[in-house]
């Protein structure tokens, strides 16, 4: 009997090791700049956001607010909605700096945290970088100042922020060149002078090995300084330095990733989660399926990164359609939100004050996948909670694709109203094991319905 338990223990961890992601990972909204921080057991993914109705073109960037996801596996990501938005920074008014209003600017953010609280640095396009703080990863962020930490005159986009082990932080920004500023332990004031950076600066008249352009991100690993950052525009790969110090001076490396032609620009956000080290960055790759035209519509994509023994990082291809490895399994028998998604087609998230962060927008055809999913025992009834303003629709269950095993066909009835919810209960196929799960929402055309949360039983 122990033998057999064993045996299917086992079983369990080669299926979890051979569970990968899909690229770009979020596929519900357009999402770029990623700024990832492991915070405890979780992935906290901090995102700008480009709207749906960006218009075409390069550089016509629509951007209005920053975004969160989680995972605690890298490839199950739970959406959070907004986190923040150029409304948390008064001065960001167009009546005040001339600039875009809070209608576009909301650029690459990054979040650190420190004794407890979270920093969010924001870049606010054309009037500077601000800074917001918070008590819990997910907000409130509120903006402790009321005016840009750094003004609008240093090539004020993209701030990363590094803390070192004597507790001295730094922020590090700029676009084309390379800025920094030490920060006081408030994290929210300067502690010295805002210096442009000289070996890693684009504009010194010197040949430029590093091509640098934007996108910095710093951070310390086994005694090493790196600076990585989007570089050669455009296109735009993953290039980086290293240094002994903080401030430099810069070595460059080389890249992390080479630029492709099939994407203008590019980001780095690189974190160790799990005993693996990742980069982040984004593609075109949704765009592209719904049009030739190129839009400022961009997707965050993932890969795994591994350091050789003198620091240097081996150099990844181009975004893969496959992801990442998972890095644990979702457990069905707890409450799941639906927002919590490997991949999907067809179908949005929204929020409401009543019941948080819900998927919406659910069409004939569209589906939800979640991955790697950990029947530790027989489940044989599924619970969901579905709000339908009008005839409703059919979730249906399958296990390892679109048209595998079909595990519960859950009808889906009115409830009167989109936000009017009700929980029922489905017999479902028994099922047990490591599977995907695919949800597949069936009805007539147009808006079906929306989902709160699910689970196995
Ligand atoms: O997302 C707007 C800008 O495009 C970012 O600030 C840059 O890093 C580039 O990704």
């Amino acid at each position: 009997m122990k033998k057999l338990q064993h045996i299917f223990s086992l079983s369990l961890v080669l299926a979890a090791l051979v569970c990968k992601g899909q690229n770009p990972i979020i596929q519900t909204k357009f999402t770029a700049d990623p700024a990832p921080l492991v915070y405890h057991d979780t992935v906290f993914l901090y995102t700008s956001h480009d709207e749906d109705d960006a218009p075409p073109g390069q550089g016509k960037f629509l951007m209005r607010n920053w975004l969160c996801y989680t995972s605690t596996d890298m490839v199950n990501w739970t959406d959070h909605g907004e986190v923040a938005s150029l409304k948390n920074f008064k001065w960001a008014d167009k009546a005040i700096t001339g600039w875009g209003g809070f209608d576009n600017g909301a650029w690459a953010p990054q979040v650190i945290e420190r004794n407890g609280k979270f920093y969010m640095y924001c870049p606010v396009q054309g009037r500077g970088i601000g800074v917001l703080v918070a008590d819990h990863p997910y907000g409130p962020f509120k903006d402790p100042i009321g005016s840009p930490l750094i003004g609008a005159k240093y090539d004020s986009i993209d701030p990363t922020v590094f803390i070192d082990d004597d507790g001295q932080a730094y922020l590090y920004w700029g676009n084309p060149n390379l800025w920094y500023a030490k920060l006081n332990k408030d994290m929210i004031s300067l502690a010295g002078e805002i210096t442009k950076d000289s070996s890693i600066a684009k504009h010194t008249g010197q040949p430029d090995p590093f091509h640098y352009q934007e996108g910095p991100w710093a951070y310390k690993r086994n005694g090493h300084y790196y600076m990585a950052y989007a570089s050669t525009c455009c296109p735009e790969g993953i290039g980086y330095a290293m240094s002994k110090s903080p401030l430099g001076p810069w070595e460059y490396k080389g890249y992390i990733m080479k630029p492709n032609k099939l994407s203008t620009g590019n980001h780095p956000g690189i974190i160790d989660y799990k005993g693996k080290s990742y980069v982040f960055g984004f593609n075109y790759r949704l765009n592209f399926m719904q049009t030739d035209k190129h839009h400022e519509r961009r997707s965050v994509c993932v890969a795994e990164i591994t350091y050789n023994a003198d620091g240097t990082i081996a150099e990844q291809p181009w975004w893969q359609e496959e992801g990442v490895t998972q890095s644990g399994l979702l457990n069905p028998f707890k409450r799941n939100e639906a927002e919590t998604i490997a991949w999907a087609k067809g179908v949005k998230t929204e929020r409401d004050s009543l019941k948080g962060m819900y998927v919406a927008a659910v069409g004939n055809n569209a589906y939800i996948k979640v991955r790697g999913v950990q029947f530790n025992k027989t489940a044989k009834s599924f619970e969901v909670t579905t709000a339908a303003a009008s005839a409703g629709g059919t979730i249906k269950i399958h296990a390892d694709s679109l048209e595998g095993k079909l595990l519960g066909n859950c009808p889906v009835s009115s409830t009167g109203s989109l936000k009017k919810w009700i929980t029922k209960s489905y017999k479902v196929q028994p099922v047990k094991g490591v599977h995907d799960i695919y949800f597949v929402f069936k009805g007539a055309e147009g808006q079906l319905f929306n989902i709160d949360w699910w689970r196995f039983k």
